[in-house]
């Protein structure tokens, strides 16, 4: 390998003349743009304990009515990021705290939200014009442009995880939101209870219709454990147990940044997935463990969110014997797949 020439190479007339025309040489650059081997990662692995931040999500409760607030989010904001509110280079994670009688208004904004619920009853989130209620593990798209509202009409906090493509979208500078009228919703159960009620069964009237839209909003937890456990009850030990949420219309992913999809972790297992380009989250639907992120340890419990940034050597841990535990996985890999360099480094495991 030719070690490149560095600016000192290069003799200060000569630089202030590029400065002056507004250029710069790339190459004292191109290791830093293009790194040999693996990118260079600025996104740490981290956790944030819900234990911790539950107290002063509460506080913010105390501190910030609504209407001061629009929504009411601690950003999670990854220690390696150097204050950018961000949980990986291209994931926000907010945790979201609405309390009972609460509303935050209607708007719609072009980057993508997806609402993974943690805990309390009685909220609910309306899309386009669709209510979608709000239970612990539920997981409800709010994809990019489409109106959306929140509202509680239940007693105690009601907290999600709000995972966005906000990163990307600031960064290309096409950022913004736009207030809305308060919605009329519907009071017909959301789709997942009706058009999209079973897996390999479609509306009639839907076939041969290529699906350019979001079919199917809310995918209720209580049905993704059930098949969870199905699943695990016919895979061999080795298998992982995980599942993707799709666009039920196109099979393909459902939301076209971050992809979305549950592990259980049965008692006892480790799962040890392949190195993988995307980056990813987890949050802790139930259960506790470890997980080892790039050889970093971190245990985590019921409610956790972890982060691991592009590239990582990942392992995830049921520190239970008796028990599965359940994570929500978050990641990049749709896009990635989109632009043509996802990558999965099959025999690179953790040891
Ligand atoms: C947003 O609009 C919501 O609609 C949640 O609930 C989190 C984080 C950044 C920007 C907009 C919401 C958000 C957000």
């Amino acid at each position: 390998m030719t070690a490149l020439g560095t600016l000192d190479d290069l003799p200060p007339r000569y630089l202030d003349a590029l400065a002056a025309s507004s250029t710069q040489p790339l190459w004292p650059s191109m290791r830093s743009i293009l790194p040999y081997d693996r990118p260079t990662n600025r996104t740490v692995p981290h956790l944030w304990r819900y234990r911790e931040i539950r107290p002063l999500l509460m506080e913010a409760g105390e501190l910030t009515p609504i209407e001061k607030a629009e929504r009411r989010v601690l950003m999670l904001a990854n220690p390696g990021l150097q204050g950018e509110p961000f949980a990986t280079a291209s994931i926000f994670f907010g945790l979201q705290l609405i309390l009972p009688g609460e509303t935050a208004p209607n708007h719609r904004h072009s980057p993508s939200a997806v609402r993974l619920i943690v805990e309390g009853d009685g909220a609910f989130t309306t899309v386009e014009g669709e209510r979608c209620p709000m239970a612990k593990g539920d997981v409800i798209l709010t994809p990019a442009q489409l109106w959306h509202e929140h509202e509680h009409r239940g007693s105690g906090p009601m907290v999600w995880l709000d995972a966005l493509d906000a990163p990307l979208v600031t960064k290309m500078e096409a950022a913004y939101c736009i207030e809305g009228e308060p919605q009329n919703a519907g009071n017909r159960p959301d789709s997942s209870q009706t058009r999209f009620r079973r897996a390999g069964l479609l509306p009639y009237d839907r076939l041969g219709k290529v699906a350019n839209s979001y079919a199917q909003f809310r995918y209720p937890w209580t049905e993704v454990r059930v098949a969870l456990a199905d699943l695990a009850g016919g895979a061999g030990p080795a298998e992982p147990v995980q599942l993707a949420y799709i666009n039920p219309e196109t099979g393909g992913s459902c939301m076209p940044v971050l992809g979305f999809s549950a592990i259980m972790l049965r008692p006892g297992e480790t799962l040890a997935p392949p190195r993988r380009s995307s980056s990813c989250g987890f949050l802790v639907v139930e259960g506790s463990g470890e997980a080892e992120i790039d050889g970093k340890t971190l245990s985590f419990e019921e409610n956790d969110v972890m982060a691991a940034p592009t590239h990582a050597t990942l392992r995830l841990r049921n520190g239970s014997s008796r028990e599965p535990a359940f994570l929500l996985q978050i990641d990049d890999a749709p896009m990635q797949r989109a632009l043509g360099f996802y990558e999965e480094f099959a025999d690179d495991r953790a040891a």
